[in-house]
């Protein structure tokens, strides 16, 4: 098998160098785009993305497996971010679902506990055992040539997931979100909403997450973009490592600098956003719908969401990640020989707890806002 996919490289590596010289490559649009031509997918993440579907044509084609003839078991090295929020959980319980013994897989997982160094280093054993293919969820977006060099040299077609890799394009294919334009809709909602209760001035604390990663990036990005365009206040903006520790240690300290000097919070995932909660509430801030301050989070995972329903979240930005049912695409595609789309994205949904706005413009594109109901909550993630 492994001589197959050494040769598959080949041609698509060559297949790239092609496109990337005419400058038309359909399916390698920056992200960023809202371009026709990149795969939007996780539509149905909500009913079961990780479900029948994917599941049984799995079986089917590791079991037909083309290149190795046989039947073998697919072995797949997965080099995970860590374990630090609800949204990591569900990343992880999502490949291990379709990359099972029953579906025809070994999974070789490695939680890096947010550690770069020891991230590379998790792929370079993946190398080692000569896996069949590696999935990497980036945990910070710079220091990658290298190590997907020697991947590539090793013929094991790297599948990047979630976070973006800035610095090489030595991977196969990447699944995952736009984090820019996650950022574009808080600032997109919060124009609209503080528009609608007649707010007429922002003071905004952002808490970010993890330092380097994408997903910080573009998040900050997307609403500095909206703040600076509208003259709002950003008073702070610093790491709380997308852990809910994290979002109470600056929350804490932001209360401490800013008392009675900001209406908005802005937390870059739901567990920043639980520990913020926590801090304000020690601290008698009254935060939430109707209430002094406005709370916006990002990820949309069903704990979050619950805490949209109770108002306590103002807004949640959704980030799916169930990603690995398009990842099991890719590696069926590369296993029959076809060239996978080079970007892949995650569909998402914008949640909020009140039913005053139906819909906001982001990137010039018309997206619903979605009431969050216990149905909703019971099918998400
Ligand atoms: O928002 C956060 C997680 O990379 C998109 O990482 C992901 C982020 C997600 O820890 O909860």
């Amino acid at each position: 098998m492994k001589k197959k996919i050494v040769s598959m490289m080949t041609c698509l590596a060559m297949t790239a160098a092609l496109m990337a010289g005419c400058g038309s490559s359909p399916s390698s649009s920056s992200s960023g785009d809202n371009d026709t031509e990149k795969e939007e997918s996780g539509d149905n993440a909500n009913a079961d993305a990780s479900g029948d579907e994917a599941g049984d044509t799995s079986g089917d084609d590791a079991n037909n497996d083309t290149s190795g003839g046989d039947g073998d078991t697919i072995t797949i090295g997965f080099a995970q971010v860590g374990h630090e929020s609800d949204w990591r959980t569900a990343s992880t319980k999502s490949c291990q679902d379709i990359f099972s013994k029953e579906n025809g897989y070994d999974l070789q997982f490695v939680d890096c506990d947010n550690d770069p160094a020891a991230q590379i280093e998790a792929v370079r054993g993946f190398i080692q055992q000569a896996v069949d293919y590696i999935i990497v969820d980036p945990i910070v977006s710079k220091g990658w040539d290298t190590v997907l060099t020697e991947c590539d040299d090793a013929g094991i077609p790297v599948i990047v997931i979630d976070r973006t890799i800035e610095d090489s394009d030595k991977y196969v294919s990447w699944v995952g979100s736009n984090f820019k334009t996650e950022g574009l809709a808080a600032g997109e909602w919060l124009k609209a909403y503080a528009k609608e209760k007649g707010i007429n001035e922002i003071n905004a604390l952002v808490i970010e997450g993890s330092t380097g990663a994408s997903a910080t990036l573009g998040r900050t990005e997307g609403f500095k973009e909206i703040a600076d365009a509208n003259g709002w206040n950003i008073l702070d903006s610093q790491t709380g490592d997308f852990t809910e520790a994290g979002g109470q240690e600056v929350m804490e300290s932001y209360i401490k600098s800013y008392e009675g000097k900001f209406n908005v919070v802005i937390c870059q995932n739901d567990n920043e956003a639980f520990g913020a909660m926590t801090a304000m509430k020690n601290a008698g801030v009254e935060y939430g719908v109707g209430k002094d301050v406005i709370l916006v989070s990002f990820d949309a995972c069903s704990a979050g969401l619950e805490k949209v329903m109770s108002g306590d979240i103002n807004a949640d930005f959704e980030c799916n990640p169930l990603a690995a049912p398009d990842v099991e695409k890719v590696i069926k595609q590369l296993q029959s020989g076809e060239e996978p789309l080079k970007e892949v994205y995650m569909t998402e949904h914008w949640f909020v707890n009140e039913d005053i706005l139906s819909s906001i413009t982001v990137n010039g594109e018309e997206q619903e806002l979605t009431v969050v109901t216990q149905e909703i909550i019971d099918a998400q993630y």
